[in-house]
């Protein structure tokens, strides 16, 4: 079977058919699923209830995972995070973010499975780190291509709701730790396609290095509003055994808040990356 991409929205996204994950990955098929996730930054694919293990081995295939310092992982294999409303308050996931920006290597992407769904809310949003590049003015551009910032991962992981038991509090510690504040370009070079993106998010940018602290915050206010445009979007409905497949490098995210008390449960495998670089640094 030959797989093909369905395009979903014009900024990015696409619906894969003709592959079945709970199949052994053969070259050609890896080959086109790359492919595909460089054209279209995030896939979906329906009906594809991987066991914790078979969803490790596809994601592996892309390169090494992370394990995350604060979300649980599943029992069973070390490697799937598991985002379940019974264990975390996840509010803090409703908000633009590229996940992990908050270490020197960012994840490439993420395979995302829906386990247990509320019977409706709960989508997940995407945006074009590349679509909001390009809709910039180019003196913007210009500015932005020579500026830093620092991502950090106490934005989206409060103490409120990450430090609240003796354990959940040594984890948070260890993760603070583990994790100071890192510096990214403000201006990210896909390491594949070479497309610029706009590299900052609501979830982990807190400073603009080179700037004061009042033309940072104007600036990063401006930034995340821009990359939050419904233009540079896709917005996905869950269903159970559906999985996302995102490039962390070009794209950012927002999962709605929008059905608790009811609980929803996914996993993630998350593929490490390589550390960002700017337009005006050699490769
Ligand atoms: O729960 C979701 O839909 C997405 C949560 C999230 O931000 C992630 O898995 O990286
Ligand atoms: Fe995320």
């Amino acid at each position: 079977m030959t797989i093909t991409f369905e395009r979903l929205s014009p900024a990015l996204g696409a619906l894969v058919h003709g592959l079945d994950l709970r199949e052994p990955l053969t070259a050609t098929s890896h080959a086109a699923l790359h492919q595909g996730l460089l054209e279209h930054q995030v896939l979906f694919l329906r009906d594809q209830l991987l066991t914790p293990r078979q969803q490790r081995d596809v994601a592996a295939r892309f390169g090494d995972l992370h394990i995350h310092p604060i979300y649980p992982k599943h029992p069973e294999q070390p490697e799937i995070l598991v985002l379940d409303t019974e264990l975390n308050d996840l509010r803090d996931n409703a908000l633009w973010h590229t996940d992990v920006s908050f270490i020197q290597t960012p994840p490439l992407g993420s395979l995302l499975s829906a386990r247990q769904l509320p019977p409706y809310g709960g989508d997940t949003l995407w945006a074009s780190n590349s679509a909001a590049y390009a809709a910039l003015s180019a003196p913007i551009r210009e500015l932005l291509e020579g500026l830093s910032a620092w991502h950090d991962l106490s934005k989206s992981f409060p103490l409120e709701r990450f430090g609240q038991t003796p354990d959940a509090l040594e984890r948070f510690n260890a993760a603070r730790a583990a994790n100071p504040p890192v510096r990214h370009p403000l201006v990210r070079v896909h390491p594949e396609t070479g497309a610029k993106g706009l590299f900052v998010s609501e979830g982990f940018t807190t400073r603009i290095v080179e700037l004061t602290e009042s033309e940072s915050d104007a600036l990063l206010r401006l930034l995340f509003a821009h990359a939050a445009r419904p233009e540079f979007q896709v917005r996905w409905q869950w269903r159970v055994g559906d999985l996302a497949f995102w490039d962390n490098r070009i794209t950012q995210h927002y999962a709605c808040d929008d059905y608790r008390p009811q609980r929803r449960v996914m996993h993630r495998a998350t593929i490490l990356g390589d550390r960002p670089r700017g337009p005006r640094e050699a490769i």
